[in-house]
Order: C-alpha cells, then structure tokens, then sequence
C-alpha cells in the first residue's frame, strides 16, 4: 500500500509541472517580424510602466478593492468620480523621451476588471463608467505613434470583477458580493475577446505584458490558444506572462518584478530563460497611485538599476503610478528628468548593448556591442578594479566621458586604474575598445 501511495505522489509531484509546461504552444516557432520585435526591445532597454485605473481615486495603490475589501457596488462608484482632464498623452511621451525611454507598457486592465480601453463585451470600462468617457488607450496609442515609442498593454488576467472567474484563486475575495460559481471557460472567451480588441483597435503593438495568473497557477489558462490568437492577429506582438515561473513555450520575453533576473522575490532564484528579460520596479513603493508613499528612490538608485539591468542583459521598465486627474507627479517627474539626463551622455554604454561579457562583479557591471565592452564601476570609492579574463586583447581604455585609463591586461585579467578626475557619482563607465 505504502509503495502504491509512494508511486501516486511521485506521479502527481511530476505531472503538476507537466501540467504547467503544456500550457504553452509547443508548437510555436517565432515570426521573423517577433524575433525582429525582440531585437529591437532588447536594444531598446529602457521603458515606462504605468499602472493606471479607477483605483487613483482612492489614492491607496491598485490593490486597494482588494486590501479594503471594497465589495463591487461600492468599487464601481469609484468610476463616477475617475475624470482625468489633466491627461495629455502626447505630454507623458515627451516625459517618456526626455527620460531616454523608448516603449510604455500600460495597464489596460488590472486585477479590479476595469478597462482603460473602449471594451465592446463589457461596459466596465473608461468610456462606458466615467465621465471622462473616452479611451485613454487610444489618445495614449496615437500619441506613440507620433512619438515614435511603443506601447505594450498589461493585461490582468485575474479579475475581481467578473461573475465567471471562478473558482477563485489565492485571492480569493469572498466580500465582493459575486455569487460562489461561475463558468471557467467563459471567463477564458471573455479575456480573449477583449485582447482583440487591444490587438485590432490600437494599430500595431508592442505586445502583451500578462499579470495575475500566479493566482491560481495550477488552473487550465488555454494559454496555447490565447497565445496562439495574439500572433495570429499580430505576429510580431510579444508575449510575456508575470506568472513569476519558467516561460512557457508561446512566450516571447521572460519578466522579473522588484529584483534582477533570479533575483527578484517572487521567483525564488528561478530559472533565467535566454529569452529577453525585462525587470520592472516602482519608483516609490508603490504601482498605483499611492498619496501617502513619500518612499522615493534617489535617482542614484535608480541610475544604477537600470545599469545593473543592462549588465544582466534585461531592459528596466520603470513605473508610474499616474493621478486621478492624469497628471503625473513631480516626484516621479524629476527623477525621469535626472535619468534621461544621465542617459544623454552616457547612452552608447546602455541602448542596444548586451550583458556582459564579464558577470556582474561586486564593484559594477558591464556591456558589450561590437567589438566595445562597457566598464560600469559603481562604487565610486574604487581606485582601480579588477576584471576577469574574458578572452580578449584589449587595444583601448578611456572613460566614456573622455581621457585615457591606465590598465594592466595578463592572461589572468585586467586591472583598470580609475583616473581621480572624470569618475562619475553614478556609473563611471571605461570603454574599452578590444580585438576581434
Ligand atoms: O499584483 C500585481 C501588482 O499590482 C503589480 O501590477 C505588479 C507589477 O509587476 N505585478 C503584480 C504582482 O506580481
């Protein structure tokens, strides 16, 4: 009986992963436009996150129906005074690229079930409950467009709101006031509706940033068939799901939250895909909209965020909670400002490079492209730092910001001097010019 019940919890404990891995298309090959997509996000590196929704009104972050347990009556009231005549799309691209950022990944949808699109299935959304009633959306995607930025679309696949998210999952929200059943299925057709209309309403897109399916994670997503719609309508739309496990095959970038790749808290040290990677973080502490969150990073720290993101080979997605009127605070203005500053002179060691091709050391990080690896020394106490061999003959080595660096190369590895002058509070960054 023993080795019976032994053998069902070893056949159970290696079908639960089974499970998970055949939620994604096996099938699936990348388009040329997809692979072609990816390159230029990688290139890319940098991006805007905005977490945006009715919950602004409240002024206590986008998990507030949730951690006040608002039940659904009283939460949609919250739509009747959502009225962001202070919105100016075309004024948040200019913020976007004065910042050195070249895509917005937008909430579309969060876990609340509020779109911030103009939806034809429900009327729980922007145009149909507010008395702004048009489609930030749309004002935002042709603002893009003019801008020359791309425009990814979170999309929340947990939903508070709808009748058929059922069974519930980790969150479980007994006081909304929905009733204990609900069709699955139904739910899944739901999702996929409204994710064509994002994919048909808005011109061509960046891609898809999916969120929420950690909470119930073990569940029947019809992920391939979802995935499979999204490259069907637009091939090179990329797919990346913040279900904080392995990519699943159909996926087309691989996403960490608050925390370099594996070193996030939520995967746990998980595996690091050679898919692109993009890690997000919050400004203050805070996704949405959160009035009394005075907890603002320096810009420091952020600098070095997105550095140690590009030495790690992944884009930095960098968020926003923006207000109920649409205005976006100076806190958050300021930084961006410092940032896009930072970038101006030091661009040519962050857009377009890759990781590496030292791993990121105590003292920094670095990048490469063509035949330059980037030094980006953190620590400014540093008087000299030493690099491991990495397999190439270094012709030149000079700050970025101009002048000449004193180095030692052997075949164990370099010593690079750090001169007194030129070192930046920031990142130093050497460039260093090497053989082919
Ligand atoms: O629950 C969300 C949270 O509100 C926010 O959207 C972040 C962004 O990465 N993701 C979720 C938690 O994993």
């Amino acid at each position: 009986m023993r080795t019976v019940m032994l053998a069902f919890i070893a056949v159970m404990l290696c079908a639960a992963p089974l499970a998970a891995q055949q939620q994604g298309d096996i099938g699936y090959t990348p388009s040329k436009e997809n692979l072609e997509a990816r390159e230029w996000f990688q290139d890319a590196k940098f991006g805007l996150f905005v977490h945006w929704g009715v919950y602004a009104t409240i002024g206590k972050a986008e998990w507030v129906m949730h951690n006040d347990k608002i039940p659904i009556a009283r939460y949609q009231q919250q739509a009747d005074r959502f009225n962001p005549v202070k919105f100016d799309a075309d004024e948040w691209c200019r913020m976007v690229k004065d910042a050195g950022m070249k895509y917005i990944t937008i909430t579309s949808k969060h876990h609340d079930g509020f779109a911030m699109f103009d939806s034809k299935i429900s009327d729980y959304d922007i145009v149909d409950r507010t008395p702004y009633g048009k489609d930030v959306i749309k004002q935002l995607a042709d603002a893009c467009k003019r801008n020359g930025l791309k425009l990814y679309f979170y999309y929340s696949q947990l939903d508070w709101h709808h009748p058929d998210y059922y069974p519930r999952g980790r969150t479980d929200i007994w006081y909304t006031g929905r009733g204990d059943n609900g069709d699955w299925y139904s739910y899944l057709d739901y999702m996929d509706t409204q994710l064509s209309e994002l994919l048909t309403q808005y011109g061509p897109i960046g891609g898809i940033w999916f969120d929420g399916m950690w909470d119930k994670p073990e569940d029947d997503w019809r992920l391939s068939r979802t995935y499979r719609l999204i490259h069907d309508l637009q091939p090179a739309a990329m797919v990346g799901s913040n279900h904080h496990r392995q990519p699943y095959p159909g996926e087309d970038f691989q996403m960490f939250e608050k925390g370099l790749p594996g070193k996030d808290p939520f995967s746990k040290g998980g595996h690091v895909s050679a898919l692109p990677l993009e890690t997000c973080e919050t400004i203050n502490n805070s996704w949405g909209y959160n009035a009394t969150d005075y907890n603002y990073k320096s810009v420091k720290d952020l600098i070095q965020y997105l550095v140690k993101a590009a030495g790690n080979n992944a884009n930095f997605l960098l968020n926003v909670g923006p207000k109920p009127d649409g205005a976006i605070q100076d806190e958050f203005k300021e930084r961006l400002a410092a940032m896009g500053a930072w970038l101006r002179e030091n661009n040519e060691s962050v857009y377009g490079t890759r990781g590496g091709p030292i791993a990121p050391q105590s003292w920094g990080c670095t990048t490469h492209k063509d035949n330059m690896v980037y030094v980006h020394v953190l620590s400014a106490e540093d008087q000299a730092v030493a690099l491991p061999d990495f397999g190439k003959k270094i012709k030149k080595a000079e700050l970025l910001s101009g002048g000449k660096v004193e180095y030692e190369q052997s075949d164990k590895g370099t010593v690079i001097v750090l001169p007194e002058t030129g070192r930046n509070e920031y990142d130093t960054v050497i460039r260093l010019t090497v053989a082919d």
